[in-house]
Formats: structure tokens, sequence, C-alpha cells
């Protein structure tokens, strides 16, 4: 490696290190407070909104939920979940690809963290930047579709490595676009064989109870 590329990486390091140290900060905040987080990655388009709509419908009774959606710059996540009457805290990262611990920092006043049971964070839809920057959360839940075909798990070992449960949503449409689910599965396990995989259809509801099972909610 050249000197400058050596740096780089070196300072990319102390990046990664400094967030982890105020992602386990935050999440101890979230501890005291009782909450139970998870962090929802994946490319734009996955269906990351649309399973957590379907997740508020069936949990707003039975918990208190608290959203955050974050987006390079639009509102349209969080307008999405307000409409189930549930309070959601929109970040805009502008140019950074991911979410980061400090990012969400910044939001937590405006968390109402008294009165939240189960909290959720959507990151970027991005499926490279996220894989080192954890926010604190308990979980890690990766989305992916079968739109965006079935070699999208082997292709991103990182983030299926840096994850506790993997979605492959869209089986709705797995004839269309002849995509064969179980070699995703296969590929999520290979990576990091403790994960839960979990296939979804956000449109159907199809797999929606067996996620909200494994997410223990
Ligand atoms: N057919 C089908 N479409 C879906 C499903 N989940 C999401 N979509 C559609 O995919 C598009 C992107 O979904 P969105 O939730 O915005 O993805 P995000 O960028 O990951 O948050 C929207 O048009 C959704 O209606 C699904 O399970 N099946
Ligand atoms: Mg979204």
């Amino acid at each position: 490696m050249s000197e400058q590329g050596f740096r780089i990486f070196e300072v990319e390091k102390d990046l990664i290190k400094a967030n982890e140290e105020l992602a386990k900060k935050i999440q101890k905040i979230f501890h005291e407070k009782n909450i139970k987080t998870f962090d929802v990655v994946g490319a734009i388009g996955a269906g990351k909104t649309a399973i957590l709509e379907t997740l508020v419908e069936r949990l707003k009774q039975k918990y208190r939920l608290g959203l955050v959606t974050a987006d390079v710059t639009t509102q349209i996540d969080a307008d999405r979940i307000r409409r189930h009457g549930v309070k959601c805290t929109q970040i805009n990262t502008g140019r950074e690809c991911a979410l980061t611990a400090s990012l969400l920092q910044d939001v937590l006043n405006q968390i109402p963290l008294d009165e939240i049971d189960v909290l959720f964070v959507e990151n970027v839809g991005n499926l490279i930047c996220p894989a080192d920057f954890i926010v604190g959360s308990d979980k890690r839940i990766v989305v992916v579709s079968i739109t965006e075909g079935e070699h999208v798990v082997i292709k991103h070992p990182m983030l299926f490595k840096m994850s506790d449960i993997a979605v492959i949503n869209k089986i709705d449409l797995q004839n269309v676009m002849d995509v064969y689910p179980q070699k995703m599965v296969k590929d999520a396990l290979e990576i990091n064989p403790s994960l839960k995989v979990v296939l979804t259809s956000a449109k159907t509801g199809e797999g929606i109870d067996e996620l909200i099972k494994t997410l223990e909610l």
C-alpha cells in the first residue's frame, strides 16, 4: 500500500473506532430507558420502509413504537411512517452514505425516549457504507430483495457479517424475476452461520409474522 493509501486507511480505522465508542454510549442510554432497538440496512428500494410500515401496523397496539428514518435529502420515509399514527424522526445525512452514531446522537433529544418500548432506525439506502458504522442498536436487520438479483447477498458479505437478521423481501416477485430465494438464504448462512433469515413480502404480508417472531416482539 502507498504511504497515502496507508494514511487514508488509518484515518478510516480511527473514524470507525470513534463511531463504535459513541454507538456504545447510545446503546447504554437505550438500555437504561428499557428500549429494544433495531437498525435496518439495505439498498434503496429493497423495501425497508415498506417492511417497517407492516411491522408498525401489526405492533403499534402492543408496544409504544418509535422510528427514525435516515435519507440523504428527503422526508418521504418519515411521512410514510407517520401516516400510521406513529412518531418518526427524519435524519437527512446529506453527503454521508451511512447513518453514523454521531448523526443519531444529534437527534436523540427529538426522540421521546421515555415513551418508547421499541425503536426502529432505518439507515440510508446503501449496501456498502453502513457495514462499518454501527449506531447502538441491539440488533441489525439487513433487507435485500428479489429484484436486486440472486447475487446481491454474495456480493455484499460485510453487511451480512455485521447483521443479526437477514430479510429477503419481495418474494411475491420470485417467478417474474426468475430468482431462486433459497440460493440467497444459502449464501447468507455461508457468510454468517448465526444469521436468522426470513423470506417476506411487504406487499402480501407473507413472512411478516415470522419476522416478528424472529425479532422476539
Ligand atoms: N412487489 C413488492 N413490492 C415491494 C415490496 N416491498 C416494497 N415494495 C415496493 O418497492 C418500492 C421500494 O420500497 P421502499 O419501502 O421505499 O424501499 P426502501 O428504499 O428500502 O425503504 C416501493 O414501490 C414498494 O411499494 C414487496 O414485498 N413486494
Ligand atoms: Mg426507505
